[in-house]
């Protein structure tokens, strides 16, 4: 069968959720023959199996005395220059903003040069946005990347109306939703798994993030003392980032270490998922919150707070429920209605059918049409 489109894929190969989103986006393109060349500093963490169309290429970044800094951005802008010409690349597609859309613009440029003209598709994942993006020493170049990037899109209506807010868009901006693979992210029966950590049915919640203070980790501890002061219960933290040690050091101030257990960055997470009883996602901003759509998937209810886009996956007095960021106290409430067992498995039966409407084969068509929309028009551009 002919090859479809042959993408670069730009993104962060580490655990965060906008190199899950490319890396996952990336294989299911290469299932379905499109020619797929990962453009990283380093084989990112979902990619660890062979398919004859998916490539990788890793940016060398070198350093010298000089440097204090070693510039990724010109590594990584050399790189897709050479990838684009030998592998004769159709789209660059680029995910999360900084540095990723303004390197794009440079290789586009410097490849015009040459004759070759590439589209660059840029997708807005978060923090690039609402965080880093927006701070003065980053926005001039946020704005002009973004401004002639030849596709953009956002992982939530929420990100695509902020974009606009914050920053002076002149392009339109698509909204392509995270999704799942519900193949992978289904519940499994792992009965000892539940019995080790909860030999005595304690009800299990679950928080899985990078544990960063966007994330409120503390929100989480103290929503779980709540919880665990009226019903007994486990809490399994996975995930690892800067907040680590000072949530460890909360869980000892407050007694209740022996309850609550730290499991590091883990890659099954799906086997954990598939035994636990609620997930907490309190964070102060989520552009979308993959981290919640993979707990539903395992049939897992979330209680959350309603940043960002999080109300456009997680539905409330449904999937789970909803609060101001920082009401740790209507939280715990609604986690307790959640966790009676009069009302857990209709939760978890709605989580599981709200999943289903962000799995993969929904989506990846979204993609595709919007890589043959953004490659028509370019190709206009150039005849007219
Ligand atoms: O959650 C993080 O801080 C990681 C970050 C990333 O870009 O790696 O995640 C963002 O992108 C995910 C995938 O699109 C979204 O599901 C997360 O909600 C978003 N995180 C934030 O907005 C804080």
């Amino acid at each position: 069968m002919a090859k479809k489109i042959k993408i670069g894929i730009v993104c962060y190969p580490t655990f965060g959720g906008s190199g899950v989103v490319a890396t996952e986006l990336g294989k299911a393109l290469a299932q379905d023959n499109h020619e797929i060349h990962f453009i990283t500093y380093s084989q990112p963490s979902r990619l660890d199996f062979l398919n004859e169309n998916l490539f990788y290429h890793e940016v060398d970044i070198r350093t010298y005395p000089l440097f204090e800094y070693p510039p990724y951005e010109l590594a990584l802008a050399s790189k897709m220059v050479s990838v684009v010409k030998n592998e004769k690349l159709d789209l660059l597609h680029v995910h999360y903003a900084i540095p990723h859309a303004s390197a794009a613009y440079m290789a586009k440029q410097i490849l015009k040069t040459q004759g070759i003209l590439i589209p660059v598709v840029t997708t807005l994942h978060g923090t690039d946005i609402t965080l880093v993006g927006k701070d003065a020493s980053y926005e001039p170049v946020v704005t002009f990347s973004i401004n002639e990037s030849d596709g953009v899109t956002a992982v939530s209506k929420d990100l695509r109306d902020q974009t606009y807010e914050f920053f002076n868009i002149t392009k339109e901006i698509e909204v392509i939703p995270n999704f799942i693979d519900l193949e992978k992210f289904k519940k499994q029966k792992k009965d000892h798994f539940k019995k080790a950590i909860c030999p005595d049915d304690e009800a299990l919640i679950v928080h899985i993030s990078n544990f960063r203070k966007v994330k409120r980790i503390s929100d989480v501890i103290h929503i779980f003392k709540n919880i665990r002061s009226e019903v007994p219960a486990k809490l399994l933290m996975i995930g690892d980032g800067p907040e680590r040690s000072a949530a460890e050091a909360q869980c000892r101030e407050l007694g209740i270490c022996d309850d609550i257990r730290f499991l590091g960055k883990l890659e099954a997470i799906e086997e954990v998922l598939s035994v636990a009883d609620l997930f907490l996602m309190p964070s102060e901003k989520e552009s979308f919150g993959l981290a919640a759509l993979e707990a539903m998937a395992c049939e897992v209810p979330v209680i959350s707070s309603n940043a960002g886009g999080i109300p456009e996956l997680n539905i409330n007095g449904v999937t789970g429920f909803l609060s101001p960021v920082g009401d740790v106290e209507a939280m715990t409430r609604n986690a307790l209605h959640v966790l009676d067992k009069d009302n857990l498995p209709t939760f978890k039966a709605n989580a599981l059918k709200r999943a289903k409407e962000f799995d993969i084969s929904k989506i990846l068509p979204l993609y595709e049409n919007y890589y043959h929309r953004v490659m028509e028009k370019t190709s206009l551009n150039v005849s007219l």
